[in-house]
């Protein structure tokens, strides 16, 4: 029942693109907020519908470090933030500008592994915002990183992408 409801409330978002989009082609749950429709883009609207979604889905899982730093209980230096995720320079940094990228509710992605249709839209957007942080802190290039499981390794079990640059990347990596 709940899948249904989260599936069928994720098909009716458009896809991100920033421009402007008519009311009418909103998921019908946000019916009660059309007088402050006018004054959003489509990916403010679109962005909060993705998040309101997301909050339905299990996580049944320990809550991690993360949690407390998009709670901002622990500081951190953000670069980035929005609705759906948070961008934030990692404490113990492999290259001279390495941020973290994560979506501000889990909803069970603890790993990319985990990764259902139900995530297809909030991870198209964390890869366009990697994209946007990683050209505007190294515009030469950068390198993005998932790690998953232990030969992986993965050690916060809350998804993330590493966005690494500011020096030249060697292939393979380590
Ligand atoms: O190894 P994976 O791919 O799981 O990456 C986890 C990343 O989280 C590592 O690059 C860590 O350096 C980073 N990390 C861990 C902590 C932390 C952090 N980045 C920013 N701030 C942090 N705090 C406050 N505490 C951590 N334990």
């Amino acid at each position: 029942m709940l899948a249904f409801r989260v599936g069928s409330l994720l098909s009716a978002i458009p896809r991100l693109h920033g421009g402007l989009i008519s009311p009418h082609t909103l998921p019908s749950v946000n019916a009660r907020h059309v007088s402050v429709r006018t004054a959003m883009t489509a990916s403010d609207e679109v962005v909060k519908a993705q998040a309101a979604a997301l909050r339905l889905l299990a996580d049944d899982d320990e809550s991690t470090i993360f949690d407390r730093i998009i709670a901002k209980d622990i500081e951190s230096t953000v670069v980035y933030e929005d609705e759906l995720c948070l961008a934030f320079r990692d404490v113990a940094p492999q290259a001279p500008t390495h941020v973290l990228l994560i979506p501000k509710v889990r909803a069970g992605l603890t790993q990319i592994r985990r990764a259902t249709d139900d995530h297809a839209t909030l991870l198209g957007h964390m890869m366009v915002q990697a994209g946007s942080i990683g050209v505007r802190e190294c515009p030469d290039g950068f390198r993005l990183v998932i790690n998953d499981g232990a030969q992986g390794a993965q050690s916060v079990y809350h998804l993330h992408i590493h966005i690494l640059g500011g020096r030249q990347m060697t292939w393979p990596p380590g």
